[in-house]
């Protein structure tokens, strides 16, 4: 059988280990457990219709929401892999109120934390649409040796030294950045790892595909009216009007329009007036990946990664994908206060 030259998640971690400052293996091993704890994940969502991880676990998370058995598990399985890594000293978690850490000496030792949204997307799990786990990662602030405070945790995007999402989709794929280019590996069940398979993704500058939810449109902000109205009028000479796709999955859309080109939009809205989308474990990270790309992510005025947060599961209105989509949303939004 045909086989393909295979480069394993784990072999380019290694081979890139010298673009990583501080080069010392501790962020390879951080990264490895990653893909570990997406590999658990991965298998439990492939058969989340056939065993008894579907619907509500009964509990509601910080957000207020039904969180499903299968967020539950997803969040488990990623804190003990990072536990495990010994180079992770606390985590910041959509699922939890507070910060994760732990009270032995080799975690506190850990020299990385992590913020993440286990299992974005969770609502769709039951109608077996694409869902994703995004993850954020920052050297720690606070001394080694200590626990993690929660000041490690509200550093500014521009701070991360990796980022990155999985998407459980039609394949399963593991796309991440450590500030040097953005790479996909997409993950060979028959070998169980994440094969590279999109060396150094470019977004295109320009796309035809705009993904917001519509039903909001009578509360969006006028200015972001305008660009959606744009995005509608017939005009040859700039492909328009453009392609409404929005699946309702941050990661699955993002990823889309990532590889396409187009724009990714949530702003604030009646029902979220501070937008619904979290800086911590989604905008920061999809921003970083975005911008890594070629793209750009703002709140409609301010880049996304200069944003300095004030609380864990603070919200944020987000635009994010190719950077001339991205431009023309803020002429419209500065033209139209
Ligand atoms: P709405 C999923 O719940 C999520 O957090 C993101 O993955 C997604 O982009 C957004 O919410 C969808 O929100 O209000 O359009 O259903």
């Amino acid at each position: 059988m045909q086989g393909y030259s295979i480069k394993t998640l784990t072999q380019f971690i290694i081979e890139r280990q010298a673009d990583f400052p501080y080069a010392t293996g501790e962020f390879t091993r951080l990264l490895y457990h990653v893909g570990i704890a997406a590999k658990f994940v991965n298998k439990k969502v492939n058969k989340a219709g056939l065993v008894d991880i579907l619907g509500e676990a009964g509990n509601i998370n910080v957000q207020g929401e039904d969180q499903k058995k299968l967020d539950v598990l997803a969040n488990w399985q990623f804190i003990q892999a990072l536990k495990s890594s010994r180079e992770c000293c606390g985590i910041a978690s959509e699922e939890n109120q507070e910060i994760i850490t732990w009270d032995d000496e080799l975690t506190r030792d850990g020299n990385y934390i992590f913020c993440m949204d286990p299992l974005d997307g969770s609502s769709n799990i039951d109608v077996n649409v694409s869902i994703g786990t995004i993850f954020s990662i920052y050297r720690r602030i606070s001394p080694r040796g200590e626990k993690a405070t929660l000041d490690d945790f509200l550093q500014p995007g521009n701070k991360q030294v990796a980022a990155g999402y999985v998407v459980y989709g039609s394949s399963t794929m593991l796309v991440y950045t450590t500030g040097s280019g953005v790479f996909g590996f997409t993950l060979d069940p028959s070998i169980g790892e994440f094969c590279l398979s999109h060396y150094s993704i470019n977004t295109p500058q320009d796309g035809k595909i705009y993904s917001i939810n519509e039903g909001n449109y009578s509360n969006f902000p006028e200015g972001v009216k305008k660009y959606i109205d744009y995005c509608k009028e017939a005009d040859s000479k700039t492909n328009r009007p453009f392609s409404a796709r929005y699946i309702g999955s941050l990661v699955a859309d993002f990823h889309r329009n990532l590889l396409k080109g187009g724009i990714f939009l949530y702003p604030a809205t009646a029902k979220a007036p501070k937008g619904k989308l979290r800086l911590l474990y989604e905008c920061n990270p999809i921003a970083f990946l975005a911008e890594q790309a070629g793209g750009k992510a703002t709140n409609g005025s301010q880049r996304i990664l200069d944003v300095k947060p004030e609380s864990l599961h603070q919200r944020i209105p987000f635009y994010a994908g190719s950077s001339n989509m991205i431009d023309k949303l803020e002429e419209f939004m500065r033209n139209n206060p």
